[in-house]
């Protein structure tokens, strides 16, 4: 009962997948190959240790996967050291944490939550945030990181790390900036590139390696693998501490995890091995092409953007203007089969759970092979979409009455998911996606 259970929900997520349009920045689909081998054999093996030196026996073959990944890992970001093993970018920013830093003695700096930066690199709500002491820079007006915040900082707090990336940045990463700044007080700079990795491999982001001492990326978003996390130890950071390498491995297993999970480790090193493709580069401009153009068609439709445009895979979309929310449109999109997630924006009137901004990105819907004239129509149906949700948003969201807060996002939401447009709509969506297969790359 259990199974087909199971399975029926499944088949409904296959067929959300197929028939939407996802749009959330951090989302992509995996190759055949690489959702092949995550449902592999490799699944059953505990292989607690590292590569030629494992706890348990039968290590062989998964001893040959995780070589693989790393090999291929160190070779498309052209590093010396690599860690497979993280389950995540989370774990593995805390791992990174618990080598460089001295549990509530030393600082760490990294992009202001409600200004895109990730709850991994020290928020108060993470552990990270609880065990480091943390401090936070923030964006300019243009969606730039405030350099000259951050050097002041810099200076005054002398950090022992410097952390680049987050979840929301529409800018390239200025890596030299960072590492400049970071060694002026001697800090290592972590370079989180996550969200960046595949655009980095495909050659339309800048490289890390070159600047940073420990470069972490999750392995799912425009990378296209399983989900876990690579964390690699440059050059720079050997040079720093020749053992680094080490003890990132030993911080991941024993420090934070048990047995490594091998069936996503494999899926990491198809994942790899696509990436170092032809068609992966192209990919990368793509996806880069798509989100200008995406932007370009918001922008005439009187959307504003944070930075005013995107140099990357993302959108960030500041809804104050429009006088909805995040919330609001990201709910409206969904009965439309448009899938964004909701999102802080720089010094944000609103709460982080119903907030003012909006993020998109195109890696998903690239990889489905979609060019420059369907993000045209897509930026078309925000914009319908829009209007829609502003004649349903009442004054009593976002009133400050709880109570009537929530019973004002029910009714807006029972009317949307009603709505004869947005129904017609989604049966449009649904169409258009026919017309561009997952798998076709
Ligand atoms: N949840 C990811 C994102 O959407 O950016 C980061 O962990």
């Amino acid at each position: 009962m259990i199974m087909s259970e199971v399975f029926e929900l499944l088949r409904k997520e296959k067929r959300r997948q197929r028939n939407g349009l996802v749009l959330i920045a951090s989302e992509n689909y995996i190759s055949p190959d690489a959702l092949k081998i995550l449902g592999s054999e490799f699944s059953n093996k505990y292989a607690e240790g590292q590569v030629g030196k494992r706890y348990y026996s039968g290590n062989d073959w998964v001893d040959g996967i995780e070589q693989l990944a790393i090999e291929s890992a160190k070779k498309v970001f052209g590093v010396p050291h690599c860690n497979v093993q993280s389950y995540s970018g989370s774990p593995a920013n805390l791992a990174i944490l618990s080598v460089l830093c001295e549990k509530k003695k030393d600082i760490v700096l990294s992009q202001e939550l409600t200004h895109g930066g990730h709850l991994s690199m020290g928020q108060k709500a993470s552990l990270t945030g609880r065990f480091f002491k943390t401090e936070h820079y923030r964006l300019t007006r243009r969606g730039e990181v405030n350099w000259g915040e951050l050097e002041k900082m810099t200076r005054r707090l002398k950090p022992r790390v410097i952390f680049s990336g987050g979840t929301a940045y529409t800018k390239k990463f200025d890596f030299k900036r960072y590492a400049d700044i970071a060694a002026k007080v001697g800090a290592y700079f972590v370079a989180d590139v996550s969200h960046v990795a595949g655009l980095v491999v495909a050659g339309v982001h800048p490289d890390p390696a070159v600047y940073a001492d420990v470069v972490m990326t999750t392995s799912h978003k425009t990378l296209r693998g399983g989900r876990g996390a690579l964390i690699m130890v440059t050059k720079r950071g050997l040079a720093k501490d020749e053992s680094l390498g080490r003890k990132i491995d030993r911080a991941v297993f024993p420090g934070l995890q048990g047995g490594p999970h091998m069936n996503n480790i494999a899926s990491i090193a198809v994942a790899l091995k696509e990436a170092q493709e032809i068609a992966f580069k192209k990919y990368g401009r793509r996806v880069v092409k798509n989100a200008k153009a995406l932007a370009e068609s918001l922008l005439r439709y009187d959307f504003k953007l944070i930075g005013g445009a995107t140099e990357n895979h993302m959108i960030w979309i500041d809804l104050t203007k429009k006088g909805i929310d995040g919330w609001a449109l990201q709910v409206a999109l969904e009965a439309a089969g448009i899938y964004t997630n909701r999102q802080t924006i720089p010094n944000d009137p609103k709460s982080a759970y119903y907030p003012s901004g909006l993020r998109l990105g195109t890696p998903a819907i690239t990889t489905r092979g979609m060019q420059e004239a369907q993000m045209r129509l897509i930026a078309e149906w925000i914009e319908v979409i829009s209007k829609i949700t502003l004649e349903y948003y009442s004054e009593d969201i976002g009133s400050g009455n709880y109570a009537k807060d929530q019973e004002a996002r029910k009714i807006f939401k029972e009317k949307v998911f009603a709505d004869k447009r947005i129904k017609k709509l989604k049966k449009e969506v649904r169409e258009f996606c026919k017309k561009w297969p997952l798998f076709k790359w």
